[in-house]
């Protein structure tokens, strides 16, 4: 499967661009074709049943670092399978939202992760987190984004993914010594978006989430304060996610276990 399935972003490049810009995150309505996201959710179904097997009864715990290589449980009932986009079937610059990316990040961006993340019916909202620090005090454009897909119609009560709004510019640790980076990266109860602003005359961002048609993408800066919502439905919710960085950017708290559930002893 290549972009056959996907719609440009087109000349809406511009607004999207803004939007990253000053909210930290754009909503591309309708950006993948019903065939392309049926593709992602099969693959994404088939890999997520292998893992499942593979890792039996074995328990895992919370987090990257307590994860395996080929599964991390971000949150209870909430679990990253990476996906390669060679498994995936599809190559980077053919994807409909890579013009955003190498306008943001430069037509040398890397991708860096992707995979699936569903969290179960019952499973809670994750702490608020974002996904990597900001490398520099003075605020810059983003070294990283994330695109997420809605694998089917997401309602507001399976818990899409809910943002803080323009909180990127507010998640810099460098520059507000009340923030710590580790609790702002692993989830920690401590951060949340009052928090940003506490002892200053900044408003509170505000706590924005959306109901998802299938194929819609969520594009967000890393930095942004974001989190999956609890899923309250019957059903599992699934998102495909694809990451990209600037070139030359290494660091890595997304998968940090070099365990694998198909090694003895993993
Ligand atoms: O499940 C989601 O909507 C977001 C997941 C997420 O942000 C994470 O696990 O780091």
């Amino acid at each position: 499967m290549n972009d056959k399935g996907a719609r440009a972003i087109g000349s809406s490049l511009d607004d999207a661009r803004l939007r990253l810009s000053n909210d930290g995150f754009v909503v591309l309505v309708g950006m993948c074709e019903a065939s392309f996201v049926a593709h992602l959710l099969d693959v994404a179904l088939d890999r997520s049943r292998e893992v499942t097997e593979a890792l039996g009864s074995r328990s895992i715990g919370i987090g990257s670092a307590a994860g395996f290589v080929e599964v991390v449980q971000r949150s209870p009932g909430r679990w990253d399978i990476p996906i390669s986009l060679s498994e995936f079937g599809v190559e980077d610059q053919s994807l409909p939202w890579w013009p955003l990316v190498a306008d943001t990040l430069g037509t040398d961006a890397e991708h860096s992760f992707s995979g699936v993340v569903y969290s179960d019916p019952g499973s809670p909202a994750q702490c608020w987190h974002i996904d990597s620090p900001h490398v520099t005090a003075e605020h810059r454009s983003p070294h990283a984004l994330n695109i997420m897909v809605a694998l089917h119609d997401i309602p507001l009560a399976m818990g899409p993914t809910e943002f803080a709004r323009g909180s990127h510019q507010l998640t810099n640790h460098l520059q507000n010594s009340r923030l710590v980076s580790d609790e702002l990266v692993y989830q920690h109860e401590t951060t949340f978006p009052e928090q940003l602003v506490a002892g200053s005359q900044d408003e509170v961002p505000e706590r924005i989430s959306y109901p998802l048609t299938a194929g819609t993408c969520l594009v967000f800066d890393d930095r942004l304060l974001h989190r999956g919502l609890g899923n309250d439905s019957a059903n599992r919710r699934s998102v495909a996610y694809f990451a990209y960085r600037q070139s030359g950017y290494q660091e890595n708290t997304h998968f940090e276990s070099q365990r694998s559930i198909y090694r003895a002893g993993g």
